[in-house]
């Protein structure tokens, strides 16, 4: 996310962290780094202005002064600026109304299906029941579309042939309130451009069926064109927030950082991947921290938490005390593991200083999970549950069986064996009464 803008900011911050002193050309020279930063990254030019001169004047100002470290009191400024740019605190979803309606707006292919169906399984997993409503009768397909995502997602959804958006919305409203569904997402249809006749489609969709959310759905990768298509929609709809789409993507991050600042509009969701379960609540304190190299360990945990089984983080524990952990637990933490996200994507939510430099910068081979992966599945259950089974000939069966030469299948050995001792040392060490060893609730142990 944002990986050039962030390198850049992280070096300039980097440097005034290592200053003990300050002096007015250390700080003009950050500035500007910052400020390039930004334009690069396509931050709008009068967010930028703004942005600098704000740090700007409390980077000369008292605070800084007084403080005995005033580099990490600049970086903390630069932080605290950044986060208010984003909007600082969480912007959540207000559900009122019963059922309530989100309705959600956007130009073609910003992800307005992809995200309503995302929003209803985020809303599911929060114990609601939302129901579906297919009001894109333009596109053809796109009623399908939704109907194919919502099923996999196993949320209902309405759609109706041959009616009017309109006429559609208003149906799955009237069945929600029959069969107890709340909220309703309505999926409407995009255009190419913003023309009269969508807004006063959507105008009219807005007076109906009066949302308690009128979300714009907008492309994070198409930067300053995602800020003004998020004005427009804003000065005739009045929008109560934004979804960044596309955020896992290659975007330079200008979209995210401006379109609070130039539409006053809250962004509420970060879609992150093409998946149903790929939209992030949007934390502007998190991103800042992300983007700035401070890590997001919170969004991490929350990811990590959503995709545990607290029951088999039981059983796990359990196996770790009892020094059990076979091969069958390591392939099911990887798979949790990989839930996650890519190892790209886990690395930028780890505080830099606290990642190696190299880790940081390896690109993690996707296809060396697979081929761990493919090496225990081609061990036999027993061999699984006791690894000192495998002898060399069980070595070349395995390597020959997982498409991998017996040198991956001993690397594999070798780390799973070092595994197991520590996790003994930190049995051992509990034993012993180090508080806090080994309490870790079932988290990534092989990490
Ligand atoms: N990588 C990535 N892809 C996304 C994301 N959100 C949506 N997409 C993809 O973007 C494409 C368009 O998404 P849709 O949800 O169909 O967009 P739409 O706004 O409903 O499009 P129209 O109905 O044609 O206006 C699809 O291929 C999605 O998989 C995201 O957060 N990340
Ligand atoms: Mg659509």
């Amino acid at each position: 996310m944002f990986s050039n803008l962030a390198e850049k900011l992280q070096n300039t911050m980097r440097r005034l962290r290592g200053k003990g002193k300050l002096t007015e050309k250390d700080v003009d020279l950050a500035l500007r780094e910052i400020r390039l930063a930004l334009l690069e990254a396509d931050v709008n030019f009068k967010v930028v202005k703004d942005f600098v001169g704000g740090i700007r004047e409390r980077a000369v100002g008292e605070e800084v002064r007084k403080s005995l470290t005033p580099g990490q009191q600049v970086v903390k400024i630069v932080h605290d600026e950044l986060a208010a740019l984003m909007g600082r605190e969480q912007s959540k979803l207000r559900l009122a109304g019963s059922p309530a309606v989100v309705m959600l707006v956007g130009l073609q292919g910003s992800g307005k299906t992809t995200t309503a169906v995302k929003l209803a399984v985020n809303l599911s997993r929060g114990g609601r029941r939302p129901l579906l409503a297919a009001a894109d009768t333009y596109r053809p397909g796109a009623a399908e579309q939704l109907k194919v995502l919502s099923e996999t997602a196993a949320v209902p959804c309405y759609a109706q042939e041959g009616a009017k958006p309109v006429q559609i919305c208003r149906e799955a409203v009237r069945l929600a309130a029959r069969e107890g569904y709340d909220p309703v997402i309505l999926d409407t249809a995009g255009r190419l451009h913003i023309d009269d006749a969508m807004m006063e489609e959507l105008k009219e969709i807005k007076r109906q069926l009066k949302p308690a959310e009128l979300l714009l759905v907008t492309d994070a990768m198409t930067g300053q064109d995602a800020v003004n298509a998020a004005s427009s929609f804003h000065e005739t709809l009045g929008l109560t927030g934004v979804v960044l789409t596309k955020l896992d993507g290659d975007t330079r991050g200008g979209a995210a950082l401006s379109v609070r600042a130039v539409t006053g509009c809250p962004i509420k969701f970060a879609g992150v991947g093409e998946k149903i379960d790929a939209l992030e609540p949007f934390h502007p304190e998190r991103m800042a921290s992300r983007i700035l190299g401070m890590g997001d360990l919170l969004t991490l945990i929350e990811k990590a938490e959503a995709g545990l089984d607290e029951q088999k983080a039981r059983e796990l524990e359990q196996k770790l005390r009892r020094q059990e952990f076979t091969f069958e637990d390591f392939r099911e933490q990887l798979q949790q593991f990989r839930q996650l996200g890519s190892m790209e994507e886990i690395m930028a939510m780890l505080p830099a200083a606290q990642v190696p430099k190299d880790l940081r910068r390896l690109k993690v081979d996707e296809k060396q999970f697979k081929r761990i992966d493919a090496v225990i599945t081609s061990m036999t259950p027993e061999e699984r549950n006791n690894p000192a089974l495998i002898n060399r000939s069980r070595r070349l069966r395995i390597a020959g069986g997982s498409g991998t030469t017996v040198q991956d299948v001993n690397r594999l050995l070798t780390q799973f064996s070092q595994m197991q001792k520590l996790f003994k040392q930190m049995g051992a060490m509990e034993k012993k009464g180090f508080k806090g060893m080994g309490k870790k609730k079932g988290g990534f142990p092989f990490l």
